[in-house]
């Protein structure tokens, strides 16, 4: 449940890339201009049996072989590639899985085929509820689905999300255990890559704790928009992985996961979860409310005002709207708070239920709104990468992930690529085919209107 995207995941062995999976065919997510119509390519419609999920339709694709792929083009293209328990190698890793009848898995808790679907169905429904609340159209609301790799060969349970190829990476089930890959958990990872693209938060800190806040937040939304009665809708964040529950939103102390109340020592929590647990809980009690419900029990902090909840469609808007449009690489606790106000005054009004709601949630986990907000970094800003790793004569992309905290437009130029490969005119990917081994310092420069660049280089290793 990591956003991994600036470590280096790719495994080398002496000094030269290893491609631990033979890699087929073309990926077929390929930039679209403008939103796609909803459903607006031809599918097939095929069964899916998840363990997570139970017996769903998701819509495929036909193969060249005869059968069926999980792509679906409808959805931006969204698409699971299942890397038989090898390193992740960048976007073409792994091999697409087929279904010759179009009926998938078993709904065993152990088995591949079962666990490909259950996350396929998760990014189907997280891309619907992203278009249909939210009008946003994939991660970068560009039309382009997410990636999800699946058997990915890492310790067991990990979830993660990589920013360079829009991937979500997920571990395979252990034997005789379940996978990561509900609904939740999928719609997480999603969201790293939602908020990477707009609030680009800092991976430290209590910025880095409301980056998993939100993704938790996104998580739980799109677990009560499916609807799905296999999974039935709750606060609890992973309630079906290993182990889970491994978040309560109600109350994070319930399990141990972090702090219910904001203080300041919060930053100190050993991990980014750990850090984002207020925030959760602001949102529960924006959402549910405080005290005892159906869906949990959530004490306010301090001795602050009961909260009376707003649902989660209002508190989902406020969320999202503070996160997409407000919040910065550097926002914090006291950010927040302003960002979901200014959200909240934009959707209802200057003193609507709705802004006090924002307010008092805050003020109950500990966070009242007497802090400053740090002020916010001015132009574009690009997320640190630290080396690309290619092999010379095999397709491949990258995303680079540019943000603005002014919400400004950012043009992007790219110097010193290796032959081969091209920045994408109007985009921030840049693909192609590397022809020449070799080691290139590649430049980027992102530039606002008003003139402000930032320039960031890393190495490209083509091997
Ligand atoms: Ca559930
Ligand atoms: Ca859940
Ligand atoms: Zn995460």
């Amino acid at each position: 449940m990591t956003d991994t995207s600036t470590t280096v995941r790719r495994r080398r062995a002496g000094g030269r890339l290893v491609r631990l999976v033979a890699v087929t065919g073309v990926l077929g997510a390929v930039a679209v201009s403008g939103p796609p119509a909803a459903n607006a390519a031809p599918g097939a419609a095929g069964i899916a049996h998840g363990f997570h999920s139970g017996t769903v339709t998701i819509v495929t694709e036909r193969d060249r072989a005869g059968g069926y792929a999980l792509v679906d083009r409808g959805r931006g293209g969204l698409e699971v590639r299942d890397l038989g328990g090898g390193f992740f190698q960048g976007p073409y890793s792994g091999v697409r899985p087929t279904d010759a009848d179009n009926r998938w898995g078993t709904g065993v808790a152990d088995d591949r085929a079962t666990a490909n679907v259950d996350a396929y169905y998760a990014a189907e429904v997280t891309w619907d509820y992203l278009r249909a609340v939210h009008g946003r159209f994939g991660i970068a609301g560009d039309g382009v689905g997410p990636l999800v790799l699946t058997n990915v060969g890492e310790p067991d349970g990990v979830a993660s999300y990589e920013a360079d190829c829009r991937c979500v990476l997920l571990s395979p089930p252990p034997a005789g255990s379940r996978s990561m890959n509900a609904i939740d958990v999928v719609a997480h990872e999603i969201g790293h890559g939602v908020s990477g693209v707009t609030a680009g938060f800092d991976n430290f800190g209590e910025s880095g704790g409301l980056n998993e806040a939100n993704s938790d937040i996104l998580g739980t939304l799109v677990e009560f928009a499916a609807g799905n009665p296999a999974d039935a809708p709750d606060y609890m964040i992973g309630e079906s992985t290993p182990g889970g529950p491994l978040r309560y939103m109600d109350d994070p102390t319930r399990n141990g996961a972090g702090k219910g109340c904001w203080d300041p020592s919060l930053v100190d929590e050993p991990s980014n979860h750990r850090i984002g647990a207020p925030a959760i809980k602001f949102f529960y009690q924006l959402s549910v409310g405080s005290g005892r419900s159906a869906w949990g029990d959530s004490p306010t902090c301090g001795g602050a005002p009961a909260v009376t909840g707003l649902g989660n469609e209002r508190a989902g808007r406020i969320w999202f709207r503070a996160v997409t449009e407000y919040m910065v690489s550097n926002t914090d606790y006291a950010g927040a708070r302003a960002a979901t106000l200014r959200a909240a005054t934009d959707l209802y009004g200057p003193s609507s239920v709705e802004v006090s709601t924002v307010a008092a949630a805050w003020t109950a986990v500990g966070v009242d709104g007497t802090r400053p907000v740090p002020p916010a970094p001015t132009g574009p800003k690009i997320r640190f990468i630290g080396a690309w790793h290619d092999a010379a004569g095999a397709s491949t992309y990258h995303y680079v992930q540019v943000t603005h905290p002014q919400r400004r437009p950012v043009t992007l130029t790219a110097t010193g690529l290796p032959p081969g490969t091209r920045l994408d005119p109007g985009t921030t990917r840049i693909s192609g085919t590397p022809t020449v081994a070799g080691e290139y310092p590649v430049t980027l420069t992102a530039t606002d209107p008003d003139g402000n660049t930032r320039t960031h280089t890393l190495s490209w290793i083509v091997a």
